[in-house]
């Protein structure tokens, strides 16, 4: 069983908790929640023929990045970092979220989602599509058009970060797999070598026995 630590990150309000209750059990409630303790819920799913639990992380009042623990941020595997679409200041603040986490995380080993989230709320849109693309690919993170009402945005945010980790830890043991097998015919390779230089050390001494013999005859 594959497991991914999962977390959560972006402005209050943005609907990070939302996404997770929509996620874990298909409900959404509009009136205003607040995360009081950091928790973090488990989830098992099967992805390309593979078991994962998904170790989903949300925050306790560290919405604020510079309050954001290393607790909360540290091993993630997984980091969807979450603006609202009818929130400007929430978008502007995406890369101090993205920096927040790599400065804890290598950020080579981290899988990044970006959610533009109230897509509902289209009517009230002030960052539109095409910036949270472009800021999503100068992080070369998934972007992710998600209501937290909507439970397939949500599902498909989820279990397309999670199959991207699959994926990787496919692709490293691929790559394991192949140096190993590598090591193995340099071995066979060299013991070939080997063997074949020991023969023809015993030839050459025979060879020289019999030209020691020819010289006695003459
Ligand atoms: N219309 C709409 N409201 C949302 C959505 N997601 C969250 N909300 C509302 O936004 C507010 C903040 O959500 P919450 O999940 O607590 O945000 P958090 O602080 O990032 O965890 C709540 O009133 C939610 O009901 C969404 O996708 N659409
Ligand atoms: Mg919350």
């Amino acid at each position: 069983m594959k497991k991914a630590k999962v977390i959560l990150v972006g402005n209050s309000h943005v609907g990070k908790t939302c996404l997770l209750c929509q996620f874990l059990d298909s409900s959404f409630q509009l009136e205003f929640q607040t995360t009081i303790a950091p928790d973090k819920s488990i989830k098992q799913l099967n992805l390309l023929n593979t078991d994962i639990t998904l170790e989903i992380w949300d925050t306790a009042g560290q919405d604020n990045y510079a309050a954001a623990n290393k607790i909360y941020m540290k091993k993630a595997d997984i980091a969807l970092i979450v603006y609202d679409i009818t929130d400007k200041e929430s978008f502007e603040n995406l890369q101090n979220w993205y920096d927040r986490v790599i400065q804890i995380n290598d950020k080579n080993k981290v899988i990044f989602g970006v959610a533009a989230n109230k897509s509902d709320l289209f009517e009230k849109q002030v960052v539109n599509t095409e910036e949270g693309k472009k800021f999503s690919d100068s992080i070369d993170a998934l972007f992710f058009e998600t209501s937290a009402k909507d439970h397939g945005s949500v599902n498909k945010t989820f279990t397309g970060l999670a199959e991207k980790f699959i994926q990787q830890l496919i692709e490293k043991n691929k790559t394991k797999e192949e140096n190993k097998e590598n090591e193995k015919l340099e071995k066979n390779q060299e013991e070939e070598k080997n063997n074949e230089n020991i023969i023809l050390d015993q030839k050459t001494h025979n060879e020289k026995g019999k030209n020691t013999k020819i010289k006695k005859k003459c």
